[in-house]
């Protein structure tokens, strides 16, 4: 049962909010921490939550450019899933899945996870090869993931258009249904709070412009409101992680892009799942506000701007409308975008660096939010023992000088 009672909800809805109590306090830096977090999307809050949580590491700071969550973490589609091929993402996508199932009640915070299960649809050959050979995969690593034919499509979400007419269509699909989508904003602020009741300082508005390295070993890094030291500094800055790593002397086999996203009007609960498909390249869910939440894949140009093109909307619409014609008569209120640093095999960075006590955490793609947990623990692990978790070491930078990549394009499910 939540600490929040009805009462208190009756009582806080009823009254003036400039009365509310404040979250998270905002502290002026130290002048130094045991732990430097840069970036305070939903990876580096829950990296400081669990550094605190299991290592007894609170001093500690989250330096973020902007306000916490404004990245990333704000502005997705909020999918929560687990069904990635190889066992290495298995593991760690699943550790998060489990972690989500606890979540609400670990941090006090209703983070309004809903699983309500995930469709990836299949629409060709090699997407049923794909996806069943993922489904077997999923299921010999004990994640629960089924193969649905059709007509078992058609009766799991009745307003998909399974006609065999269309231009491409329902072959089949994956189903994992402990998957769903949660709050982001929700992540963020329990992170938040939950991490600062321990002690940790949340420093919004506070850029990092560069680092102090000396005889190789970071120092700690230069901001906007000044210097601050640092024993280790873990840098989870998504869309802009090339940019830190330029700051820091090395580069990263990172690429940029734009992702968007939309939202319909609302309207009255009418899809009680998430449907996905790469292959016609969009995906939907509704809110609990009732709007329809849509996306597609990375607009295919590289960017910093936090904003994407007309034709991929005009694209996935398309899609949409072809596998939901009910959809066809709804307005769209909004599209925003965000920007997705993209590795070549479409896996994560999390660990070392040329530097010594510089460690990123990056790369995650088009698909980050679902990992915040899983992500968070294992990297603060590595930051506090210095050395990677099991759950993290197979995802260092040095696998692209081994050639032990870890190839989830098919899991990625938007496509990179
Ligand atoms: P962010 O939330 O972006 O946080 C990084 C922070 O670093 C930012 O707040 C930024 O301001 C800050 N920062 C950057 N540079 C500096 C600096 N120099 N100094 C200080 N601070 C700095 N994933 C899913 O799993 N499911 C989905 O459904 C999904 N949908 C998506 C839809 C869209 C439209 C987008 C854009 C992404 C989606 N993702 C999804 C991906 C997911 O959002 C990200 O992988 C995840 O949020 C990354 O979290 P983060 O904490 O690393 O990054
Ligand atoms: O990773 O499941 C995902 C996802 C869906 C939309 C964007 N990313």
């Amino acid at each position: 049962m939540m600490r929040h009672s009805i009462f208190s909800l009756a009582r806080n809805a009823l009254s003036h909010h400039e009365r509310w109590p404040r979250q998270w306090r905002s502290p002026s830096p130290k002048p130094a921490y045991d732990v430097v977090i840069i970036g305070a999307g939903g990876h580096g809050l829950a990296t400081a939550y669990y550094l605190a949580k299991e290592h007894g590491i609170s001093n500690v700071a989250v330096l973020e450019k902007g306000w916490l969550g404004g990245g990333n973490t704000g502005r997705n589609t909020t999918i929560v899933r687990s069904n990635y091929l190889w066992d290495e993402s298995a593991a760690i996508y699943e550790k998060s899945l489990k972690l989500w199932e606890g979540l609400s009640r670990d941090l006090d915070y209703n983070v309004m996870l809903s699983q309500r299960g995930v469709l990836n649809l299949a629409h060709n050959l090699h997407d049923i090869r794909e996806g069943r050979r993922r489904v077997y995969a999923n299921q010999l690593c004990g994640i629960d993931a089924e193969w649905l034919s059709p007509a078992e499509v058609k009766a799991f979400c009745p307003i998909l258009n399974t006609s065999p007419a269309i231009r491409y269509p329902v072959l089949g699909s994956t189903l994992q249904r402990r998957a769903g989508v949660a709050r982001h904003d929700a992540v963020a602020w329990g992170y938040a709070r939950a991490a600062d009741a321990r002690g940790v300082d949340i420093i919004e508005n506070c850029e990092v412009t560069g680092f102090r390295i000396e005889q190789g070993r970071v120092m700690g890094v230069e901001t906007t409101k000044g210097f601050i030291g640092a024993r280790a500094v873990g840098c989870v800055a998504a869309g802009h992680s090339s940019v830190l790593a330029q700051m820091a002397g090395f580069r990263l086999p990172i690429q940029s892009h734009p992702l968007q996203a939309l939202v319909s009007e609302p309207i009255k609960p009418i899809l009680d799942c998430v449907v996905m498909s790469a292959a016609v390249h969009v995906y939907v869910s509704q809110s609990d506000k009732g709007e329809l939440v849509i996306g597609a894949g990375i607009d295919a140009y590289n960017s910093y701007a936090q904003r994407g093109s007309f034709h991929v909307i005009e694209s996935l619409m398309g899609a949409l409308i072809e596998l939901f014609p009910m959809f066809s008569r709804l307005k769209m209120m909004r599209s925003w975008g965000g920007i997705v640093d993209v590795c070549p095999d479409a896996s994560p960075i999390i660990g070392a660096t040329p530097v010594e006590g510089l460690y990123f955490n990056c790369g995650w793609g088009t698909g980050g939010f679902k990992a915040i947990p899983g992500s968070g623990w294992a990297f603060a692990y590595n930051l506090a023992k210095g050395e990677p978790h099991a759950l993290n070491a197979p995802f260092s930078l040095d696998r692209f000088r081994t050639g032990a990549l870890i190839d989830e394009h098919g899991a990625a499910a938007v496509s990179h």
